[in-house]
């Protein structure tokens, strides 16, 4: 069981990693580790440094800022904090030492191409699916002149500031050839779509993607829920791609602390439901910040097969989380869902994100096969591995690929025999 689950490679399908293509925008090494934005809203309680004093230190200086504070001046007990030691164990290195400047010089060795391939091997992560925004200044330039692709990097169209903040959207649309007004006219939606389709061809998009604050609500006649019906999910449908959903993030709760200054807020399971309900062609991926939503989904995941929920999200990334959640879901849902994704920012987390997970989904397993022997079933292990493959990967594939017509049926008396896709 424990091999099974350690070897089996995975499909990470969400990260912000990119394509070694996309040169310096694929971070990796001991500073990017050390100021991920997890790290830096822990190192923010112990600094004693203004915020401004703090955004103006060079990366290195911020990066040892938060090793004294995190790791030097306490013990780094936090999740994050112990993600950063896994994954110099992993590399080889020798934490004990507390030595800064001697893992740097090891890291200044490496080259980024090489790197990606040592990590990818030892985190066993066959393959990795990118957040791509065309909204991203840093990106966008790469696709518009067009590059070689890696084939273990794949692409998801991330559209927040579409659905978010459409009246800016559309000057930026508008800029770029979109014959597109701030109001909704057909003309206006017509256009969109063809943004969409431009986009989603030419970054091969394997699925589109938005994060939404807790008061998202359907039915409703805001600008959000229109540009979803009118847009978004007729060109999801027209494409058989899902789109996927990832509520409740509060965003800035503390602007001062940049990328970390995220919040969380729970979000309305019911109008999911609804929204799903409404749109029995699409497909829709679902995973929620909030640890009071969890169980909703898992129930609502039951009634509507168009919808597979994955990961255990940014704050939800943590052991105690992903115990409960992935135990949760295998009791509600069976094998029918895809238990985790690593949203690594930075190369190095690979190793220890996927480390941490594929322990704990092992252990919740394990306890799950042995019940099911006490009653006499004895699970082979061509079984075992076959469900691993499907939990790291093969389930998301499949419901992916799967052609539009497969899912199409909401009925909420569908029977639970007919689940799997
Ligand atoms: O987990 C994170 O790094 C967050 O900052 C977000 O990027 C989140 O995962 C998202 O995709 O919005
Ligand atoms: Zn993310």
């Amino acid at each position: 069981m424990d091999r099974v689950v350690t070897n089996t490679p995975v499909y990470d399908i969400h990260t912000h990693l990119y394509d070694p293509a996309f040169g310096e925008l694929l971070l990796w090494g001991i500073d990017d580790v050390l100021v991920y934005h997890y790290l830096v809203s822990e190192g923010f309680r112990q600094f004693d440094l203004e915020y401004d004093v703090f955004w103006a230190m060079s990366k290195e200086q911020q990066a040892e800022a938060i090793w004294n504070a995190l790791f030097i001046e306490n013990s780094p007990i936090s999740e994050a904090c112990r993600g950063v030691l896994t994954t110099l164990n992993l590399l080889g290195l020798d934490v004990k030492k507390r030595d800064l400047p001697a893992l740097r010089k090891w890291f200044a060795d490496w080259d980024k191409d090489k790197y990606t391939n040592r990590v990818m091997e030892l985190a066993k992560v066959g393959s990795i699916c990118m957040t791509n925004s065309p909204f991203d200044e840093m990106e966008k330039p790469t696709w518009d002149a067009g590059f070689n692709r890696d084939e273990r990097f794949t692409s998801a169209l991330r559209i927040d500031p579409l659905l978010l903040d459409w009246t800016n959207t559309s000057r930026s649309l508008a800029e770029w050839g979109y014959d597109v007004r701030p109001d909704l006219s057909e003309k206006t939606i017509t256009n969109i779509r063809r943004f969409l389709e431009d986009w989603t061809k030419k970054i091969d998009a394997k699925y589109l993607m938005v994060s939404l604050p807790p008061d998202f609500n359907y039915p409703c006649s805001s600008e959000r829920a229109r540009l979803m019906e009118t847009a978004v999910l007729p060109h999801c449908r027209e494409f058989g791609l899902p789109f996927a959903m990832m509520p409740g993030v509060k965003r800035g709760v503390n602007p001062q602390l940049k990328l970390a200054g995220d919040g969380v807020a729970k979000s309305c399971v019911e109008s999911f439901a609804n929204l799903i309900s409404a749109h029995p062609d699409n497909k829709f991926l679902i995973t929620a910040l909030s640890r009071e939503n969890q169980y909703e989904l898992c129930v609502m995941a039951r009634k509507f097969r168009n919808l597979h929920l994955f990961g255990c999200w940014w704050f939800t990334n943590t052991p105690y989380l992903i115990n409960e959640m992935t135990r949760m879901r295998i009791e509600l849902l069976g094998l029918s869902f895809t238990p985790q994704h690593s949203d690594a920012r930075v190369l190095d987390q690979l190793l220890y994100k996927w480390s941490h997970s594929r322990k704990i989904i092992g252990n919740v397993l394990t306890k799950k096969y042995l019940d099911l022997m006490e009653t006499g079933w004895d699970p082979t292990p061509a079984e075992i591995e076959r469900d691993v493959k499907n939990l790291f990967g093969g389930n998301f594939r499949r419901f992916c690929d799967g052609s539009s017509t497969s899912v199409t049926s909401s009925s909420a008396s569908m029977k639970e025999e007919e689940f799997a896709i």
